[in-house]
């Protein structure tokens, strides 16, 4: 945590830098173009874990390239096991330099290089997933769900603000907050949105209904992190995640979804949290459980949902 990011005890999250943006109609200046954009992710981290699901369930996987960094970070920023292919860097923090010599924010995935450019074009983590959803159809394959149907924008933009200020940032700010209140705000806020979502999920299947939108992606990184990491590393023990009956199986149902399961690696989660965030954790060990079985059946079919999106 660099000082400005403490505020009274308060965590703040730095404003993201770049935030050029890549349009079909190439108007900004980054085209959509199949080969031309490299994701840069960590497995670890919630906000790149969006990204690749998206990328996963709409089959841009030739079309976007990824590049994954490793999951214990320095204070030189994150590194990449391998030089990168690509770009050759050995730190994120190359390509953010090489973009603005003068940058001084946090090297933070995700983010997006334009390999025509040769420059960093986004770590709008935001923008990401919804730049893949409506500007790259292009690429996206055949029978691909559409994460963000215009008719229920508004819905999904609301729900992902409480869910963002909540619980994606609301496990940070309690679990960065060094001092009480803080904190304790934090972590009330985001039990009350948990309880929202249990009852919202005891009758439909997904956020929106019957069909796997932007929200459920939004939703499932923190989720998939509960109980490993922030219900002990982020103090966020009012309950566990398997304590919630729909919300835990919603999960699941998520979860049985490759998109979702095949990109969740709770070894890269636990490894980055407790290892990397001495601040957290001085010692760096990394707890061996919880033991949480993943894989039972959900139940969710009964829902009336359109299922999981074949297979993806
Ligand atoms: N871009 C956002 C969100 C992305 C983000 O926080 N990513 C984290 C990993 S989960 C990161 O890359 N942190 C690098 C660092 O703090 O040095 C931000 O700047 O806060």
């Amino acid at each position: 945590m660099t000082a400005q990011e403490i505020e009274s005890g308060r965590f703040v999250r730095q404003a993201n830098r770049f935030t050029d943006t890549i349009t079909a109609d190439g108007s900004s200046g980054h085209p959509a173009e199949a080969g031309r954009y490299r994701l840069f992710v960590s497995y670890a981290c919630p906000w790149a874990h969006r990204s690749l699901i998206v990328r996963r369930l709409l089959g841009l996987e030739d079309a976007i390239g990824v590049g994954v960094v490793d999951p214990i970070r320095d204070e030189r920023g994150w590194r990449f096991p391998e030089p990168d292919p690509v770009t050759g860097a050995g730190f994120l923090s190359e390509l953010y330099l090489s973009t603005d010599p003068d940058y001084q924010g946090r090297y933070t995935v995700p983010c997006v290089w334009d390999t025509a450019a040769g420059r960093m074009v986004t770590n709008d983590f935001p923008a990401i997933t919804t730049t893949m959803e409506t500007q790259f159809t292009a690429w996206h394959r055949p029978g691909a769900p559409d994460l963000y149907p215009e008719p229920l924008r508004p819905e999904i933009d609301e729900l992902n603000e409480l869910v963002y200020t909540t619980v994606n940032n609301g496990v940070y700010r309690a679990g960065f907050a060094t001092a009480q209140e803080p904190y304790e705000k934090a972590f009330d806020a985001l039990f009350a949105t948990f309880d929202r979502l249990e009852e919202r999920l005891s009758d439909r299947r997904y956020l929106l209904g019957d069909a796997i939108t932007e929200a459920d992606v939004r939703l499932y990184p923190t989720l998939a992190r509960f109980d490993a990491v922030y219900h002990s590393h982020f103090k966020c023990n009012l309950r566990r995640l398997v304590d919630y009956p729909n919300l835990w199986a919603y999960a699941r149902d998520l979860y049985s979804v490759p998109a979702f399961g095949e990109t969740t690696d709770f070894d890269q989660i636990k490894r980055h949290y407790y290892v990397t965030q001495r601040n957290v954790n001085p010692s760096g060990v990394v707890p061996k459980g919880p033991l949480i079985d993943w894989t039972a059946p959900h139940g969710r079919e009964r829902l009336a949902g359109r299922g999981a999106p074949d297979g993806r």
